[in-house]
């Protein structure tokens, strides 16, 4: 791998204070943060709900930073268009909702946003190698899809380092990205097993025990001092 290693933080927008949406994304701006991940969640792909393509909007009307949208949800490919429309975003599937993924990842990029897809933890790196080259981003889900604060599975480090392994072995030009339990103890280990992005939520600047700009300063050290 490249030596010099660009570390992106992806703020799960679903653990923010809806409350105060305007001043987190004040913050985002402020802390120079990349890109904004927003969860769907369907109740029915995953047992829970959460945001939608209106809440999508008024990010993106709100600010210029990309959207990295995490699509949990079933039928694919019938909603993947009205996702595709805000500021070429990063739009990450679940291959396995799709009958055709290559298909589904293919219409993604034919409507000019960033193709990709995650895997659930259940799943190998393997069973998905023919849709790496086609992707621009794999989100390496380390806890079960569906809520905000659940622990790591651990043996999804080692899931990162082989997609890292794998990648370079073949030349394929990804960011892996990593969502779920995002901490500041798991991150150097997230890191150094080759994560580029990471989706930082409940355990780390959306922490209830800190403050939230003392906590993307922080975010915004780790990054620095780990990626070296
Ligand atoms: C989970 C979702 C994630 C969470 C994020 C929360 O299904 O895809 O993006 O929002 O993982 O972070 P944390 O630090 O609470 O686990
Ligand atoms: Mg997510």
């Amino acid at each position: 791998m490249n030596k010099t290693r660009i570390i992106q933080v992806s703020p799960s927008v679903m653990c923010a204070d809806f409350l105060h949406l305007d001043r987190e994304i004040e913050l985002f701006e402020k802390y120079n943060i990349p890109l904004i991940h927003v969860d769907i969640m369907d109740g029915h792909y995953v047992p829970n709900f959460t945001l939608g393509p209106d809440f999508c909007k008024k990010i993106a009307e709100r600010t210029s930073i990309p959207l990295d949208i995490h699509l949990m949800i079933e039928d694919v490919d019938n909603y993947i268009p009205q996702f595709a429309e805000f500021n070429k975003p990063f739009i990450c599937i679940h291959p396995e909702v799709s009958y055709h993924p290559l298909r589904s990842i293919e219409l993604i990029r034919s409507l000019n946003a960033r193709p990709g897809f995650a895997i659930d933890p259940s799943m190998p790196v393997e069973q998905f190698k023919y849709l790496l080259p086609a992707v621009d981003m794999v989100c390496v889900m380390t806890v079960n899809p569906g809520y905000a604060g659940q622990k790591l599975i651990p043996s999804m480090l080692e899931k990162i380092e082989e997609l890292d392994d794998y990648r370079s072995r073949k030349g394929i030009d990804l960011l892996i990205e990593v969502d779920g339990n995002v901490s500041w103890d798991n991150i150097p280990a997230m890191i150094k097993a080759g994560a580029d992005i990471l989706v930082a939520g409940t355990s780390s600047i959306f922490s209830r025990e800190m403050d939230r700009e003392d906590a993307m300063k922080k975010m915004n050290a780790l990054i620095l001092q780990e990626a070296e």
